[in-house]
């Protein structure tokens, strides 16, 4: 590495000179793929912003001048660059760099983040403080042209337009999201490409009629006014003009000095924001002859000179999402009511397999959470059974449209939440601890968690049989490989099961921790504690009549779940107690995540910190039954004494 050992921050890669430049990028490249190859990460997403990276911190003088990334998975070339190359090996593990962007890891990340399409709502408020404050930095923001599309980006750009204030928007245009871009928007890019090729040709024809001897160049005035009509028509008139931006582009977005030269000029524009459209590669550079861009947006390690992912010789039970997508793919094929949707994540959620096979019936919306909301419940209006599959920490997004649009019109939409719990890698970004919490709240949503796939199955059916609203959690990861070749049957609304009866403790979990629960009842047993199982799998409604029969015949119920405590399934279940008037007759201790940031890294580490796991289960249940025989030796004493 000629330059990049000797790049520790931004201000040495400002001493090179702009020829060097492409030269740092392929070494920031090379150092990418070597490192993902060993530890995986968002490779392909990274690849092809390499360049830009390059360029954004040549020009601008940052950390003092803001680079406001969206998403962040695209930014490891950024990690590099700004003193966090030595560390790049540990991105996304215990206690290493994060997957994404956080304020608290460098002063170079201006601004945190994960979820898509917020630079430019962030940007500009940058820009604006730094008006208000009489200031002059830059702001610059740098955005996937899957996240331009999403509704946060359009509305920053209808306001940005409006304020006219300094700001620059790098677009990272691949025409890729993870899977292939959707959307008029995208067609719209690539009308941009198409009319500025035109101009080239127009450019062109136009010499040519000007070299025929005497007409010439009346034929070229009058070509030009025709060809200026369609021009119009198809050139970037709508963000430019309509909307208040100024245009730069496109710009190849792998050769540095255009890109240096490219945001040199945009740097010159102080009446208003400018967009510098810049086309660039997914995954340039990837050691794979396949461009299979789908698969690695995101990778595990791989081998650096094939490409190919190191294959695990574990046969592995199917995860969550592939039965997700298999049991749509059986309902759907006896029901054409249902329809399948996603937001931008088709082979996260499984909604792949279904627009393969259903193409009619499946929508990729793009990265659209609050859209794909309302339009499930568009269609729920008129007869359809839409089931939208949307990762439950990207499902925050859609809260108002859930309960605004579905829920208050009790309208059949499922929600097949997946990635519920603790993630592990992504982090704090990506875990969906919230959504218990979040939607318990409203009346007449129907909540459901499955303890393993083959109840995934029933879940998946009962909820979208069920006439209104009702959502499915279910965790990122494998099954158990249970038998799941049955049809999918209808489960009772609001029953629970007895897994395991007993007398001393009654642990009632709820999806994900019920097979840790039945782990850990097979723990206490050999101690003399006899415990009962409950798989509670409704946390609304609640199984009111099986949680008070168990409340009146237990001294200790714990609770246990894979979400934060504040308003989760251990918080309803003693609402319930109380409304009863039996606060005071049992003990309740609730298992889950406390009231603090979830880190990224091994999820088994990370649920073993809450003691969510068999051996944690136990432990707290043995805790508390010596602290409960203590309390009780003790009052007994003190009536004695008395
Ligand atoms: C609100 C939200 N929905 C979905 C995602 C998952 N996601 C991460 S990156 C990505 C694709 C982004 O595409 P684009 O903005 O074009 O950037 P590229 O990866 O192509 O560089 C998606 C859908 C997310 N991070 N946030």
């Amino acid at each position: 590495m000629r330059f990049l050992s000797e790049i520790n921050s931004p201000a040495d890669l400002r001493q090179l000179r702009v020829e060097d430049l492409q030269e740092v990028a392929d070494e920031v490249r090379q150092f990418i793929i070597d490192t993902c190859s060993q530890v995986g990460g968002h490779t392909g997403a990274s690849l092809g912003a390499v360049e830009l990276a390059v360029a954004m911190h040549y020009v601008f003088d940052t950390p003092n001048d803001r680079l406001v990334w969206d998403v962040g998975h695209q930014a490891y070339a950024h990690k590099i660059l700004t003193g966090r190359r030595d560390q790049l090996h540990t991105i996304k593990q215990d206690g290493g760099l994060s997957g994404f962007l956080r304020r608290d890891e460098s002063e170079y990340d201006t601004f945190g983040a994960g979820h898509a399409s917020t630079s430019l709502s962030a940007a500009l408020g940058m820009a604006v403080a730094r008006d208000r404050k009489g200031e002059d930095f830059h702001v610059c923001a740098l955005i996937g042209d899957s996240s331009l599309a999403g509704g946060m980006a359009m509305e920053a750009i209808n306001q940005a337009g409006h304020l006219k204030s300094r700001l620059i928007v790098l677009l990272n245009d691949n025409e890729m999201s993870i899977a292939p871009a959707v959307g008029a928007l995208s067609r719209y890019l690539n009308r941009i490409k198409e009319a500025q090729s035109y101009q080239h040709i127009k450019e062109e024809i136009g010499d040519a009629l000007e070299s025929v001897p005497h007409f010439g160049e009346r034929l070229r005035r009058a070509a030009k006014t025709f060809k200026d009509a369609i021009a119009a028509a198809v050139l970037p008139g709508a963000l430019v003009n309509e909307l208040g931006f100024k245009y730069i582009g496109y710009v190849d977005g792998h050769n540095v000095p255009m890109l240096v030269k490219a945001l040199e000029e945009a740097k010159k524009v102080d009446d208003g924001p400018v967009i510098v459209h810049a086309l660039t590669t997914k995954g340039k550079g990837f050691p794979n002859p396949e461009k299979n861009y789908y698969a690695y947006h995101a990778t595990g390690p791989f081998d650096p000179k094939t490409g190919l992912p190191y294959k695990s010789t574990k046969t592995a039970p199917p995860t969550y999402t592939q039965v997700f997508g298999e049991t749509m793919c059986d309902l759907m094929a006896n029901d054409e009511a249902i329809i399948a949707l996603t937001a931008a994540m088709p082979d996260g959620t499984g909604v792949d397999k279904i627009l393969e096979k259903f193409p009619d019936r499946a929508f990729d919306v793009g990265i659209a959470e609050q859209h794909a909301v309302t339009f499930c419940a568009g269609m729920a209006c008129e007869g359809l059974k839409p089931v939208a599959a949307i990762y439950s920490t990207f499902l925050q997004r859609g809260f108002d449209q859930v309960i605004h649009d579905v829920c208050l019109q009790d309208l059949n939409v499922t929600f097949a939440m997946d990635r519920a719990g603790i993630v592990g890698a992504d982090g704090p970004t990506h875990h969906g601890l919230l959504d218990i919490a979040y939607f318990r709240g409203y009346p007449n949503i129907v909540l459901m968690a499955p303890k393993d796939e083959a109840e995934l199955r029933d879940m998946i059916h009962t909820a979208i049989e069920f006439p209104g609203p009702a959502a499915i959690r279910y965790p990122r990861g494998n099954g158990f490989g249970v038998d799941i070749s049955m049809p999918p049957a209808l489960i009772e609304i609001g029953k629970g099961e007895i897994l395991k009866e007993g007398s001393d403790v009654a642990i009632i979990a709820y999806g994900s921790m019920v097979y840790p629960s039945v782990a850990a009842a097979e723990m206490l047993v050999p101690q003399g504690i006899k415990p009962t199982v409950v798989n509670a799998r409704f946390v609304k409604p609640l199984d009111e009549e099986m949680i008070l029969a168990i409340a009146r015949e237990h001294r200790l119920i714990v609770t246990v779940e894979e979400a934060y405590l504040a308003g989760g399934f251990g918080s309803a279940v003693i609402e319930l107690l109380e409304s009863n008037g039996l606060q005071d007759s049992v003990k309740v201790v609730r298992m889950g995540v406390p009231d603090e940031i979830v880190t990224h890294g091994d999820p088994k580490r990370l649920l073993g910190n809450y003691g969510l796991n068999a051996e944690g289960i136990c432990a707290k249940v043995v805790a508390t039954l010596a602290d409960l025989d203590h309390k009780d030796t003790g009052s007994r004493r003190f009536r004695a004494v008395k």
